[in-house]
C-alpha cells in the first residue's frame, strides 16, 4: 500500500516561523530593540568569548580560578561528596576540569546552548578520564533545566560558574536558583558570581583595546542572519558598553551609525543613527545581596569565597 500523500498543511508549517525566528522578532520590533544574549554563542561566538577569557582587561576568569587555586580545599570539603557534577553552560569544559582533582564525581554532565562546541571538549576529556561518565546535553537551560535519564539523584553538585548567573534579570535568576535547588535532591551548587567595583574596571573589562568584545557583540548580528534569514549589516553598527549603576549592571548595546533598514522574510525595521539594540546585561552583586538571592532560592547553609582583591566571589549553597 501507498503511504498516504502528506497532509496539505505541512507547507503552511514550513512558513512558520520557528520559536527561535519569532523571539528575534518579537525583539527586533520592541522599543528599545532587544536580542537575547544566548544569540552570542554560535561557534565563532564561543570562541570569540574564550578568547576574551585571556585578555588583561577580563578579569573575571582570573579572579576565579584564583579562587579555587586559593580555597580549592576550603570549597570542596564544604561541597562534601558529589556522585554527579552538572556544568551549567559549560563551554570548554576547563573550568570544571580543573575540580575533578578535588571534588571527583563519578558523571559529569556539561550542559551548554552550544553543542558543537560541547562536543568537541567532551572527546577530549573521554580520552583524558576514561573512568568518568561524561553525558554531554546541548541546550538552552535558560527556561528549563531538563537533566538526561540516569542522572543519579544522589549527591548532585550544580556548577555554574564565570558569573553566567550574572547575564539574567533578577526575577530570572532568582527562578534559575529556584529551579537548581528543585533538581540538586540534597545535594548543592557552586557558584561564581562578579561583583560591584568602579566603572573604572567594569567598563574596560567589556570594552577592551583589542576589540574582541567588539567582535562578540557584532557577530551576534550574522548570527541572527543566519537564523532569521535578516540582512544585518555588521558596518553599520558599533559595540557600546557601559556601566549602569543604579542597576548595578553592565550592559552591551550595538548602536546603528547610520540610518539603517533590516529586513526579514515577513518583517523590518527602521533604526535612526544612535538607535540602539541591548544585547547583553551583566549584573554585580554584592556578596550580602548574592547571598540573600540564595535564601530566597530557598539554599541555606551558604558559604562563600573570594580573589585578593575582592572583585569576585564563589558561593557555595546547599538544597
Ligand atoms: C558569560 N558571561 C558571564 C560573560 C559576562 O561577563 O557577562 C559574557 C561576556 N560579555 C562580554 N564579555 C563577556
Amino acid at each position: 500500500m501507498l503511504a498516504p500523500a502528506a497532509p496539505s498543511f505541512v507547507a503552511d508549517d514550513a512558513q512558520a516561523p520557528s520559536p527561535e525566528q519569532a523571539e528575534l522578532r518579537d525583539g527586533l520590533l520592541d522599543d528599545p530593540a532587544h536580542i537575547d544574549p544566548k544569540f552570542l554563542y554560535d561557534a565563532l561566538g564561543s570562541s570569540l568569548f574564550t578568547a576574551i577569557t585571556q585578555l588583561p582587561e577580563y578579569y573575571p576568569t582570573r579572579c576565579e580560578a584564583e579562587i579555587f587555586q586559593t580555597h580549592g580545599q576550603n570549597i570542596a570539603r564544604h561541597v562534601g561528596p558529589v556522585q554527579s557534577m552538572i556544568d551549567l553552560g559549560a563551554g570548554d569544559c576547563v573550568k570544571a576540569e580543573r575540580l575533578f582533582a578535588r571534588v571527583r564525581p563519578k558523571h559529569y554532565i556539561p550542559i551548554d546552548i552550544s553543542a558543537d562546541y560541547l562536543q568537541a571538549a567532551v572527546e577530549r576529556l573521554r580520552l583524558s578520564y576514561p573512568e568518568l561518565n561524561v553525558t554531554p546535553v546541548g541546550q538552552d537551560f535558560s527556561q528549563i533545566l531538563a537533566l538526561p535519564a540516569g542522572v543519579p539523584d544522589a549527591q548532585r553538585l550544580f556548577f555554574y560558574p564565570g558569573s553566567s548567573i550574572g547575564n539574567l534579570n533578577p526575577e530570572n535568576a532568582l527562578a534559575m536558583l529556584k529551579r537548581i535547588r528543585a533538581q540538586c535532591d540534597g545535594g548543592g551548587l557552586l557558584v561564581g558570581v562578579d561583583r560591584v567595583k568602579p566603572k573604572q574596571v567594569l567598563e574596560p573589562a567589556y570594552d577592551d583595546a583589542l576589540h574582541l568584545t567588539a567582535a562578540f557583540n557584532l557577530n551576534l548580528l550574522r548570527h541572527v542572519n543566519s537564523v532569521l534569514n535578516s540582512d544585518f549589516d555588521v558596518a553599520d553598527w558599533r559595540h557600546v558598553a557601559l556601566f549602569n549603576s543604579a542597576r548595578s549592571r553592565v550592559e552591551m548595546h550595538l548602536e546603528a551609525q547610520r540610518a539603517v533598514r533590516v529586513s526579514w522574510p515577513g518583517g523590518k525595521r527602521e533604526f535612526r543613527i544612535g538607535d540602539r539594540i541591548h544585547t547583553e546585561n551583566s549584573y554585580k552583586f554584592t556578596p550580602q545581596a548574592f547571598s540573600d538571592l540564595l535564601q530566597r532560592a530557598g539554599f541555606q547553609d551558604i558559604a562563600h569565597w573570594s580573589d585578593s582583591r575582592g572583585w569576585f566571589s564563589v558561593f557555595s549553597a546547599r538544597a
